[in-house]
Order: structure tokens, then C-alpha cells, then sequence
């Protein structure tokens, strides 16, 4: 039987792009940006990709991010890892010449990026679907059919002959668990191939200690509530959580909606300080649950993801605490109403009596 091999001509090619890009442009310091909210993929890959300007083309970097970090398995990720994350509001961008977008792209919604020119970022990473405002770039690699951005820069590194600390594999590794969920939502064969590469380089104590952390006790009294606050319309589940005081708990809780037997659509909404947090979680290829999540949002708020997942948010300090049920019951309603289960019977998931 003929082997097959891990074909990383793309990756030579891009990374031959790159070399001659860094030698014309003379860039020493860049900013790398992740998304909002930072998700495992995001930090890995923009943490994997400053090792390697930073060992390979002796370029300064640093590594910022917009929202929060709040999912306690994500915290344990930076912080066991040791990645120097920092916390920047759109006016700090305006302190570097150079950015990175990491499986991010501008004019997305979703990272710091957005408000200003895009001239200034000079390099994207992404495998989320293509933007236009991507290709304005300088160097842009972006690879829808990848599973993670961590598996494209497992690949660079491997391009550049640059083995990467433990540190950086356990990063990539976790990167490329979280977002293909170990390897069976939407992935192809580089991320098997990335996933072999660095599994030997890695620490599996570690990871195992940053895949469960220990949880506040807030997070289970989210859960209970949310769980209660869960109805059936057939085969979708819809939950309005309320008030949280964690907020990975709305898209842990939209992952648990979806294993209830015989769901296929799931939506979680909860409120955290003053957003609207919404989680989509989907069996059914089509439609896909990134567009449902954007034209549930529409222009009130930003929304990311994936055929399966998505995640989105919109603020509402503006709002009144009925205005915010409200927008949560409309949500919910047009969410139903868009799978044409808006006549479809409700009843709890748990029934507390
Ligand atoms: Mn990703």
C-alpha cells in the first residue's frame, strides 16, 4: 500500500511568500491580533506564529486581543503555557505599524481591527471563509478547508525546519483539539497529519490540566438554571438563561442542548455583564450555523463561526431589563421562525416538579 504524506507544499510556497515579504517591507515589530473573546485556536496559532517571526525572521512581536478571556479551561490555557497575552482596545493598535490578523480577517466584526484602516495589517492567517478585505493583505493565507489556523501554523514550522518548544506544541495541539473537537467536526487530513506531528512534542499532563480546571461555583449554579430554562420546539432546543455569572457557560450549554436525543439545532442565549451572549450549535450541514447566527444578529451586534458552531453577542447597556427579555424572546422566535418551527409544541427539557 502506498504511503501517503503530509503534503506541505502550500506551506513551503507561503512561507517562501513570507521570507521575501519580511526582507522588502523591513519590519521589526509586529502585533500580532487574535480574535474577540479569544477562542484556543486563536491564541495557539497567534502564539505558534510570533515563535516563529521571532526565531526565524529575529522580528519583535506581541500578541493582543479584544474582549475577554473568561472560559476557565482557556485562562488555564495562557497561564499554564505561559503565553504573553495582552488584554488592547482599539486605541492601542494605533502604537503598532504592523499587524497579523490569526484566524481572524478584517471587516469580520469579530477583532480590534475592524475600526481602523486595513492597510495597516500586513499579514492574515485565517481558515475561516474567505473575506474580501483579506486579499488586500500583503501576505494572506487563508484555508477554509482547515480545521483550525493551528494546523496551518504547524505547518510553517515545519516549512521553516523549526521544531517548536513544548510550550508552542501543547498550544498548537490544544488549538487543533478545541476547534475540530478532537478531530471529528470539520477537519481534513492536514489536521491529522499536524495533530500525529505534534502529539509526541507535547506534555499530555499539561493539556489534561488545562482541558479541566476547576470551575467556580457560579458555573454550576448557570448550569442548573439554564438546564430549567430549557424548552423543546421538536427537534431544536432553546434556552434563555437569564442573568449568568459565567459566561462559557452559554456555549457549554448550547454543546450539552445539542446531545439531547433527537435535537438537531440548538440556541442558547444568556446575559453577562451587559451583552447578549448567543450560542448556535447545529447537527444539519445546511443551513449553515454561522449564517443563521449573522441574520439573527443582524447589525445590532457581531457573530462568528462555523457550519456547526456559532457564537455571537450584542451589547445592551442601553436596554431596560424588559427590553433585554424582550430582544431575547424575539430572538428566540425568529431563530424557530427561520427553521420553520415557530408552530412547533414546546415542553421543558426538565420538568421541576
Ligand atoms: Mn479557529
Amino acid at each position: 500500500m502506498r504511503q501517503q504524506r503530509w503534503d506541505i507544499a502550500q506551506s513551503q510556497d507561503k512561507i517562501a511568500e513570507l521570507t521575501s515579504m519580511l526582507k522588502k517591507s523591513n519590519q521589526k515589530d509586529f502585533l500580532i491580533l487574535c480574535h474577540n473573546n479569544p477562542d484556543p485556536d486563536t491564541i495557539a496559532s497567534a502564539f505558534g506564529f510570533s515563535y516563529l517571526l521571532q526565531k526565524r525572521f529575529h522580528v519583535r512581536c506581541s500578541i493582543g486581543y479584544g474582549g475577554v478571556i473568561t472560559r476557565a479551561e482557556n485562562k488555564a490555557m495562557v497561564d499554564r503555557l505561559r503565553i504573553p497575552l495582552t488584554r488592547m482596545t482599539y486605541q492601542d493598535l494605533s502604537h503598532y505599524h504592523t499587524v497579523a490578523l490569526i484566524d481572524a480577517q478584517p471587516m469580520t466584526g469579530n477583532n480590534l481591527i475592524d475600526f481602523r484602516a486595513v492597510s495597516q495589517i500586513l499579514v492574515v492567517v485565517d481558515h475561516h471563509p474567505v473575506r474580501k478585505a483579506s486579499l488586500k493583505a500583503s501576505f494572506h493565507d487563508i484555508r477554509p478547508k482547515y480545521g483550525a489556523t493551528s494546523t496551518i501554523v504547524a505547518e510553517y514550522l515545519i516549512a521553516l525546519d523549526l521544531i517548536p518548544s513544548r510550550l508552542v506544541a501543547n498550544a498548537l495541539l490544544y488549538g487543533i483539539k478545541t476547534d475540530t473537537d478532537s478531530l471529528m467536526r470539520s477537519c481534513c487530513k492536514a489536521d491529522y497529519y499536524a495533530f500525529n506531528y505534534l502529539s509526541p512534542l507535547s506534555n499530555p499532563r499539561v493539556l489534561g490540566s488545562i482541558e479541566k480546571p476547576p470551575l467556580p461555583m457560579d458555573y454550576f449554579r448557570d448550569l442548573e438554571r439554564g438546564l430549567a430554562d430549557t424548552l423543546i420546539f421538536r427537534d431544536v432546543a432553546c434556552c434563555f438563561a437569564g442573568k449568568v455569572r459565567t459566561d462559557s457557560i452559554i456555549p457549554e450549554l448550547a454543546d450539552w442542548l445539542l446531545r439531547i436525543d433527537g435535537v438537531i439545532y440548538s440556541l442558547c442565549i444568556g446575559e453577562y455583564e451587559d451583552m447578549m451572549l448567543i450560542s448556535l450549535r447545529s447537527k444539519s450541514h445546511m443551513p449553515r450555523a454561522v449564517l443563521m447566527l449573522k441574520r439573527l444578529v443582524g447589525k445590532t451586534g457581531s457573530s462568528g463561526g462555523h457550519r456547526e458552531m456559532a457564537g455571537g453577542q450584542i451589547p445592551m447597556s442601553k436596554l431596560s431589563q424588559e427590553q433585554k427579555n424582550a430582544l431575547s424572546s424575539k430572538l428566540i422566535a425568529r431563530f424557530l421562525k427561520m427553521l420553520k418551527r415557530d408552530n412547533a409544541p414546546s415542553r421543558p427539557l426538565v420538568r421541576n416538579d
